[in-house]
C-alpha cells in the first residue's frame, strides 16, 4: 500500500498535473467526476487481453502466452491526450503499442489518462498473471507398487489416480488413456482392465489458459495370478488304503513359486490352529496330522489352500516265531 501510495506521488509529481476539472475517465470506471460526463458506449473495461485465452478466478485475470494488453480511454470535450502507463511499478511513459509480457507471473499496468486541456484521470492499476507452464502430473496408487528391474508390477484391484498441479491459473483438466483407447476425462480414480500382463497409462492435464502438458505414460504389470504351492514330505509316505504313512523324524516341506512378482510370504497351520510364517521343514509328532499352507506374492496375491494330512508311524512292529503246525 505504502508502495501504490508513494507511485500515485511520483506519477503526479512527474507529470506535474493538477487540478482534475474534467478529467477523461475510463468507460465503466465511474469516478465521481465521471459519472455525469459518461457517453453510452463503452467496452467493457479499459485494459483488455488480447490474443490468448483470459481466465479469471473471481480476483485477477490470468492469460497465456502470447497475450497483448490493449488500453482503451474515452474523453468528453477536447479528447484523449495520452495514456500514461507505468508497467510493473516502472514508469514506461505514453501508451502506443499493446503490452506484453515475457515472464511468468504476476504483472501490474498501471494508467492514466490526459485529455486535450490538461485533465488528468484518475489513477489505474490492472493486475495480471502470465501463465506460461503447464500443469505437473504424476500417477499414485492406492496400493503398493513393487519395482522388479525396471518393470512396475501391481495387484488387482489397485485404484490409480491422476495427481495434477498448476502453479498459476489451476488445473482446467485432466484426460488418461489406456492402452490404445482414445483419451477421456479424468475424474476419478480408476483400475486397469482385469487382464493380467502390462498395461500402459497415457495421461496429461490442461490449466485454465491453455497449456497443456506433456503426455506421460505409466505403465505397470496387473499380476492376478496367485503364487502356486506344494507341499513334500520326505521321506515319501507310504499309502494304505487311502491314508498316508510316515515314519518318526519325516520332514515336511513347502515349495511356493510365482510366475510374475516372487513369493512374499508363505504361511502353515497345523492341526487346525492359526496359520504362521513357514521357515524350516515342519518335523510331526507321533499321530495323525494334517498341514495346510498358502502362500502370498509380493502384490498381494494369496493361493489356493494345500492341504496334507499324515500319520506319523512310531510303532515299531511286532514279530513272533510259531512253530509249524503239522
Ligand atoms: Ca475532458
Ligand atoms: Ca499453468
Ligand atoms: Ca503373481
Amino acid at each position: 500500500m505504502r508502495k501504490l501510495v508513494s507511485v500515485l506521488f511520483f506519477m503526479v509529481a512527474v507529470l506535474g498535473f493538477g487540478q482534475q476539472t474534467t478529467a477523461p475517465d475510463f468507460p465503466n470506471e465511474a469516478s465521481s467526476q465521471a459519472a455525469t460526463q459518461q457517453t453510452a458506449v463503452t467496452p467493457e473495461r479499459p485494459v483488455q487481453a488480447t490474443g490468448s485465452v483470459v481466465y479469471n478466478d473471481g480476483k485477477v485475470d490470468y492469460v497465456g502466452a502470447n497475450a497483448k494488453f490493449v488500453i482503451t480511454a474515452e474523453d468528453k470535450g477536447s479528447g484523449v491526450k495520452a495514456i500514461y502507463i507505468m508497467v510493473d511499478n516502472s514508469l514506461s511513459g505514453k501508451y502506443v503499442d499493446p503490452i506484453t509480457f515475457a515472464t511468468e507471473g504476476k504483472h501490474t499496468i498501471g494508467y492514466r489518462v490526459e485529455d486535450n486541456v490538461g485533465n488528468l484521470s484518475a489513477f489505474k492499476m490492472y493486475e495480471v498473471v502470465v501463465d506460461l507452464s503447464a500443469p505437473e502430473t504424476r500417477i499414485a496408487t492406492d496400493k503398493k507398487v513393487v519395482a522388479i528391474g525396471d518393470a512396475l508390477y501391481v495387484g488387482k484391484d489397485t485404484a490409480f489416480t491422476i495427481v495434477a498441479n498448476d502453479k498459476y491459473s489451476g488445473v482446467k483438466s485432466v484426460e488418461y488413456a489406456i492402452g490404445e483407447g482414445a483419451f477421456g476425462a479424468y475424474n476419478v480414480a480408476f483400475v486397469l482392465p482385469a487382464q493380467n500382463g502390462l498395461h500402459t497409462i497415457r495421461y496429461r492435464a490442461m490449466d485454465n489458459v491453455g497449456n497443456v502438458s506433456e503426455v506421460k505414460t505409466y505403465t505397470v504389470y496387473l499380476d492376478l495370478n496367485a503364487p502356486k504351492v506344494e507341499l513334500s514330505v520326505d521321506p515319501a509316505a507310504f499309502e494304505k488304503d487311502g491314508v498316508k504313512y510316515v515314519p518318526a523324524g519325516a520332514r515336511v516341506s513347502v515349495s511356493a513359486t510365482d510366475a510374475e512378482t516372487g513369493i512374499a510370504e508363505v504361511l502353515y497351520s497345523l492341526d487346525g490352529g492359526d496359520y504362521v510364517a513357514y521357515n524350516f521343514p515342519v518335523v510331526l509328532a507321533p499321530g495323525t496330522h494334517t498341514i495346510k499352507v498358502k502362500a502370498i506374492d509380493l502384490v498381494g496375491n494369496v493361493s489356493e489352500e494345500v492341504s496334507l494330512t499324515l500319520v506319523v508311524d512310531a510303532e515299531e512292529p511286532t514279530g513272533s516265531l510259531v512253530p509249524a503246525q503239522k
